[in-house]
């Protein structure tokens, strides 16, 4: 018995060192191969001069600079050399805004190009007779020229919510509130009464999923899922899977913009996507009169604005989907009373929907015991 694993083990040492000696072999004869397809004579001329040479700076804007949306951007550089360039053009966010011509150096990024917010990027390429074009750029950061509104709230109705609903996803549609919740193993997508909070059918998303926002588009109800890449879609009235899709970022909140649907994914950006296939159409950076608005979650689009609550506050915001500006936040600090809240730290505000038909608002919170009607006031 001994002899038989002594035998093994120095067999075993045989092999290992075979297998040693052939990758020793192998990597030197690939050494060989790479000597011999090494030049043996330096580039020629022509390949060095193909070499990038410098021929501008930018001077303005500053690095990393910062502006505000719908203002003109004066862009300015200088020769770093002998070379002056025949002409410079000048792009702002991936667009040719002009052609500069040589002798000249500034040039400016006019107001009406300017009104999206967030980080754009202000590139200036350089051409000069035989050199290869010289690129330099800088990033600017755009928030909004807008200052928000502020509201307060003032509660329409209470209705009763359950209070094992992790909400992640709330909306309206004809006549019901639909929710989807979230926490792995109870994760599940509802339809409820309005009125009486019962729940009248009910579907358990798969153990292994964390479910997050949901939208309605043509009779059927998309539903994210946290951090699986992984969205569902389901018929409207039987909730029977009839698709999945999938997306490369976190699924935070979802919401239906004529025939996009809009995504947000816990940063502060919102994702256009083409229903068929979930196909990021676009996307734009939230941005107020101070800097990017984070933590943008469950969402609603209510006459032409996207409504967003922000993770862990008692705030909504109000975002321009078009230029990502912050029109308005929302207030709905003491909305409820904090005894009535289970975990104080993560049963927070979570839930906005929308009745167009009586125009209603809504809003609940993760495993709050109400959710509520409530109208804006203003201050
Ligand atoms: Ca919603």
């Amino acid at each position: 018995m001994i002899e038989t694993k002594i035998c093994r083990l120095l067999w075993r040492g045989v092999i290992s060192s075979l297998f040693f000696i052939m990758l020793v072999a192998a990597s030197c004869g690939h050494a060989n191969r790479e000597r011999e397809h090494r030049p043996a004579v330096p580039p020629a001329e022509g390949a060095l001069q193909a070499a990038p040479v410098d021929i501008i700076k930018i001077t303005e804007p500053a690095e990393r600079a910062t502006s505000v949306t719908n203002r003109s951007l004066k862009v300015a550089f200088e020769p770093v050399g002998d070379i002056v360039p025949d002409s410079v053009h000048l792009y702002f966010d991936g667009s040719l805004v002009i052609s500069i011509a040589g002798g000249h150096n500034e040039a400016v990024i006019p107001a009406a190009l300017t009104g999206i917010t967030g980080l754009k990027e202000v590139r200036l390429v350089a051409f000069s007779n035989g050199k290869r074009p010289h690129s330099v750029s800088r990033v600017v950061t755009f928030n909004s020229d807008i200052e928000p509104d502020w509201y307060r709230f003032r509660v329409v109705n209470r209705f009763p919510h359950d209070t094992r609903a992790y909400t992640q996803g709330l909306l309206y549609h004809e006549g019901w509130l639909y929710e989807g919740t979230g926490l792995e193993g109870e994760s599940t997508l509802r339809k409820v009464d309005l009125e009486s909070g019962e729940v009248v059918r009910k579907h358990r998303i798969d153990d292994r999923f964390f479910g997050e926002g949901i939208t309605v588009y043509q009779n059927r109800i998309y539903q994210l899922t946290w951090t699986h890449n992984t969205g569902f879609i389901y018929d409207l009235e039987t909730f029977r899977e009839v698709g999945r899709f999938y997306y490369n970022t976190e699924g935070w909140g979802l919401t239906t913009m004529g025939d996009s649907l809009v995504m947000s994914d816990g940063t502060n950006r919102l994702y256009f996507m083409d229903p068929n296939g979930f196909n990021l159409i676009s996307s734009v950076e939230v941005h107020d009169n101070e800097g990017p608005v984070s933590k943008i979650n469950e969402l609603e689009y209510i006459n032409g604005e996207i409504w967003a609550n922000i993770f862990l506050t008692d705030k909504i915001v109000r975002i321009d989907p078009i230029s990502g500006r912050v029109i308005a936040y929302i207030d709905l600090e003491g909305i409820i009373d904090p005894s009535l809240i289970g975990d104080k730290t993560d049963d927070v505000l979570n839930g906005v929907a929308w009745d167009p038909e009586n125009e209603r608002i809504f809003v609940t919170g993760k495993r709050w015991p109400y959710l509520f009607e409530i109208e804006l006031v203003s201050l």
